[in-house]
């Protein structure tokens, strides 16, 4: 057997990878040895989930940001985006609109926005309002927070915190997050750990990042016990100062993908539509993914991040435009109920492994 196929049968076995076979899996170069991988990937996530993917529908209400991050079209010194932010009413007749569709979750972003982050009770109130007209679980990606408000979110009925630290090396951090401490972010995510929410975190692919790199992200993904983890490809975006870096290849965030589902193999790993459209997905699906996020209601005016409205008014980015998809792949949408059970089961691992640690 092959040093690949060893590694490959050992996650499959259940047992856990050393950082060796990480940096073999990561380092390959061949293609076939890829198409392996990823077809283990596809059995380790059918071990654990059969054949269901949940689907996560994206809410970008405020476009409005205090901050600088040089990879973001939302970035505060950027012109260009259209900035806007969404009445109560429209949130909430969204967030409706897109449990009728399917989706199993909402997940409510926002730029770094002073008018909510100055008075956080405005968003204790859009989530408290959410869940009391559309009972669906709920994801919060408002950026970095407060602890008190954190835990008013959580109590409010936020069920996930999702912030992506981008990378692990503090350096690289400090060129893409301005201004921002590397600490505070990390710290926020282990404070709505602690509050009960679920956690996901996300790294910002194709950077040029080492292999070293990718494994201290996955060492601290597993360390972190985060529920859900991301892989997101940088789109270069115009009036920043990232626009002439690129084009993206997508081939590290695939890798990502798979190699995060055989040595996490019980999280939840997007694929998603604001990276490459539709056209993305299958391979997303293939390399191991098993939730499809950035699912938006067309015709509405909301935004997506990395693409801001690639196949969005086309509706594409909805449901029904992903179904074929899905049964290319021999998989379909979980039921509300499936999602909402996993969840369940999820907080209360965390719970017990938190109380005996
Ligand atoms: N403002 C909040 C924050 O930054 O945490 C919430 C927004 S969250 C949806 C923004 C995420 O989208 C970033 O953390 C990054 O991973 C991703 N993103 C933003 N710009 C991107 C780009 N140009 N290419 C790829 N991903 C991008
Ligand atoms: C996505 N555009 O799922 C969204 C976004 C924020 N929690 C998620 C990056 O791709
Ligand atoms: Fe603002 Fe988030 Fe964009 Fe950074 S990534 S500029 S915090 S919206």
């Amino acid at each position: 057997m092959s040093s690949l196929d060893k590694i490959l049968e050992k996650s499959m076995s259940r047992l856990d990878l050393s950082d060796e076979d990480l940096a073999c899996l990561l380092l390959c170069e061949k293609e076939d040895e890829w198409q392996r991988i990823f077809a283990a990937a596809r059995q380790v996530r059918s071990r654990e989930f059969g054949d269901k993917v949940f689907l996560y529908g994206f809410v970008y209400f405020s476009t409005y940001c205090r901050n600088d991050c040089s990879f973001c079209y939302y970035r505060r010194s950027n012109s260009m985006p259209g900035r806007y932010r969404k009445e109560f009413s429209e949130i909430i007749r969204t967030a409706i609109e897109l449990k009728s569709s399917g989706v199993h979750l909402v997940d409510l972003t926002m730029g770094e926005d002073a008018y909510y982050l100055e008075n956080g009770r405005h968003l204790v109130r859009l989530v408290k309002e959410l869940k009391a007209a559309c009972d669906i679980p709920l994801m919060i990606s408002p950026g970095v927070v407060q602890p008190e408000l954190l835990r008013e979110l959580a109590q409010a009925g936020a069920d996930w915190y999702a912030l992506y630290q981008e990378t692990h090396d503090p350096k690289v951090f400090a060129k893409l997050r301005l201004h921002q401490d590397y600490q505070v972010r990390m710290e926020a995510k282990k404070t709505a750990q602690s509050c009960g929410m679920l956690l996901e975190e996300g790294l910002l692919s194709g950077l040029g990042e080492s292999v070293e790199d990718q494994i201290r992200s996955l060492h601290i993904m597993k360390e972190m016990r985060v529920s859900q983890g991301r892989s997101m490809t940088f789109i270069p975006q115009q009036g920043t100062p990232m626009a002439q870096k690129g084009p993206s290849d997508f081939s590290t965030e695939l890798r990502l993908i798979a190699v995060m589902r055989l040595y996490l193999p019980e999280i939840l790993i997007p694929a998603s539509l604001d990276v490459d459209g539709i056209r993305g997905l299958k391979e997303r699906l293939l390399a191991g993914a098993n939730v499809v996020t950035s699912i938006i209601p067309p015709a509405r005016g909301l935004a997506g991040v990395a693409h801001a409205c690639q196949d969005i008014d086309e509706g594409f980015r909805t449901v029904p435009g992903i179904q074929n998809i899905l049964t290319e792949c021999k998989l379909r949408q979980a039921t509300l109920a499936e999602y909402r059970e996993w969840i369940e089961k999820r907080k209360k691992q965390l719970q017990t492994a938190v109380a005996s640690s």
